[in-house]
């Protein structure tokens, strides 16, 4: 049993240092790592997020055939992702604070609520 303790405490480690490693990396080029959006089944998963004014919005399509096309008009904050292909993301900086629902110009019924603090 000793000799595994060792290898284990050593692969928890590598991750660890991997994680912060990872982070700092991220936090330097792009700041906070984003959120992921899931677009799957013509939903957005989570349909809320609460994030800070800076943080990221990844939009994935996980859908297997199906393309998805993101998009917010507010007159403070806009952004479109055009036509998102299957296994395709898209990063979307929210800058501004205020209360968003983004919706998909090719499902009417997807919506996301976005709040964005100061
Ligand atoms: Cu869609």
């Amino acid at each position: 049993m000793a000799r595994f303790l060792p290898l284990r405490a050593g692969g928890l480690g590598f991750q660890i240092t991997a994680a912060i490693v990872g982070g700092l990396f991220a936090g330097a080029a792009l700041g906070a790592a984003p959120y992921t959006i899931s677009q799957k089944d013509r939903e957005f998963r989570p349909r809320e997020i609460i994030i800070k004014r800076g943080e990221t919005l990844r939009f994935v399509n996980d859908d297997g055939e199906l393309l998805h096309h993101a998009y917010l008009s507010a007159d403070s904050f806009d952004f479109d992702t055009g036509d998102q292909q299957p296994g395709s993301q898209f990063d979307v900086v929210f800058s501004v604070p205020g209360d968003y629902t983004v919706l998909c110009g090719i499902h009417p019924k997807m919506k996301l609520g976005v709040h964005v603090t100061k």
